[in-house]
């Protein structure tokens, strides 16, 4: 008779079984041809010989082009172009923008008052979010930096789900327990963001390629994207290699996007790379490419809908996109810019080239806005974030219990002991600790039976 582990093992073979990994390219395919005009080993296919001593000088190479569809004066310059959207739509896209403008504005001041501890704006920067969103699928997972509000604005999230966020109260997904900013929403399939830069990036591929995976063992399912956002600065993390090249050998549908604001805080690009921008990164580590002016709404969404099917190609692949966006806001509350650079360079680009000035100038020039709707969008959005704000102020905030909560399926015995201490040092000193603006109270803390 068989054993048991010997017919188990055989009915596995007998089932027909998905192939989970990519075809072996075995480097003993690859040989050098006698007389071949190139050099042929895995890692430079194409690599023709040379009997010429040249190194390469990257300031002889010409730097890569900026894709744009509008001009800053909200010109098309791209004749093949037309909007692939209803008027309705490039409405929402613009009143998308306009929002987190106003809404930035709004709480860079709270936080001035000393109603939030810290915020960010995205001021100049509001297209490369917006756009880049809004041609992504609800089914594609996104990861962002911190400067992304666009995105999730217009995925959906609500004035309440901002507030509640930003002033850590009893409605706040994250229960209190991150800084203002860290949005995350399980709904819109945003992951949760972290200030630690890079850290989104190879979370990011390892996701792509467990969608890669399913899809190759579920066929039916429907297919879905990665994309991971990230600023400049962050393309200096160690995480952000590790991430593209794991991406690009494993053939993840992935999509890149990075912010190149001109800053990373204070550090100006001049001094955090010598190369190309960020978009020759991507080339180097064999990933389809694109720089685009990310102050361009439409070439942000012509380049992320490319980079979609591109991605989605051949089971999956690694896209970049390079997003040129000044970075007209100081870094975030805690920074005053006008130490590091000059006030004029910024009014220039405000006056210049600023994302949403372009779009309303194609949308006026298109019959489709002018300044009674610009007058009225602005007043309905500043009351209803307002009112966000004095509402949110009011909840409670969350339980003194979230704080203990979510790690450990159950509690552990040292975090159980670690609440019970805190509840004995808050009901020894009531004085210090009023603990009744906390969803309740000091009975959060109790052990339930
Ligand atoms: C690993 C790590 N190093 C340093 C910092 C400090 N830091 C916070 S934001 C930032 C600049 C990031 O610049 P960039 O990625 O270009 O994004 P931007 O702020 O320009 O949108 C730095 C250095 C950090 N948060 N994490
Ligand atoms: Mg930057």
């Amino acid at each position: 008779m068989r054993s048991r582990a010997l017919q188990t093992a055989s009915r596995r073979a007998a089932l027909p079984r998905p192939s989970t990994s990519p075809p072996i390219r075995l480097a003993s395919n690859l040989s050098q041809r006698p007389h071949s005009d190139n050099v042929s080993f895995p890692g430079a296919l194409k690599s023709a010989f040379s009997n010429k001593l040249a190194f390469q000088h990257p300031q002889e190479w010409t730097a890569l082009p900026t894709y744009r569809v509008v001009d800053q004066h909200g010109a098309v310059v791209d004749p093949t172009w037309t909007p692939d959207i209803p008027e309705e739509k490039i409405v929402k896209l613009y009143t998308d923008m306009l929002y987190i403008s106003i809404l930035d504005i709004i709480m860079f001041d709270a936080q001035r008052q000393g109603r939030v501890s810290f915020y960010m704006v995205s001021a100049g920067e509001e297209a490369a979010s917006v756009g880049t969103s809004s041609v992504l699928e609800m089914e594609d997972t996104l990861f962002c930096q911190y400067r992304e509000q666009g995105v999730f604005r217009e995925r959906g999230f609500t004035t309440k789900q901002f507030m509640s966020q930003l002033f850590a109260n009893k409605n706040d997904p994250g229960k209190g327990r991150q800084m203002p900013v860290h949005y995350g929403s399980t709904e819109l399939n945003i992951h949760t963001i972290s200030s630690t830069l890079g850290t989104q990036l190879p979370h990011a591929a390892g996701h792509a390629y467990a969608q890669k995976m399913r899809k190759l063992q579920n066929p039916e399912s429907k297919s879905a994207v990665t994309a991971a956002f990230f600023g400049e600065g962050a393309a200096s993390t160690g995480d952000f290699h590790a991430a593209l090249n794991i991406a690009a050998t494993r053939s993840c549908p992935i999509i890149f996007i990075c912010r190149n604001n001109g800053f990373a805080i204070s550090t100006p690009t001049l001094d955090q790379y010598r190369g190309d921008g960020i978009a020759s990164r991507g080339i180097g580590y064999g990933i389809d490419t694109i720089r685009v002016d990310g102050n361009d709404i439409w070439a942000a969404r012509e380049a992320v809908k490319r980079a979609r099917e591109l991605a989605l190609e051949d089971g999956g692949k690694p896209v970049l996109i390079e997003a040129m966006t000044y970075r007209v806001s100081h870094h975030s509350t805690s920074d005053d810019s006008f130490a590091y650079r000059a006030r004029v360079e910024v009014e220039d680009w405000k006056r210049r080239d600023n994302p949403l000035t372009r779009l309303r100038k194609w949308m006026e020039a298109n019959g489709m806005w002018d300044d009674v709707k610009e007058k009225d969008a602005r007043d309905v959005m500043r009351k209803e974030i307002l009112k966000g704000i004095s509402e949110s102020e009011k909840e409670k905030r969350p339980p003194l219990k979230a704080m203990f909560d979510d790690t450990y399926e159950e509690l552990t015995p040292d975090l159980k002991e670690q609440m019970r201490k805190l509840r004995e040092i808050i009901e020894k000193y009531p004085d210090e600790y009023d603990v009744s603006e906390y969803e309740g109270g000091l009975e959060s803390l109790k052990e339930k039976k």
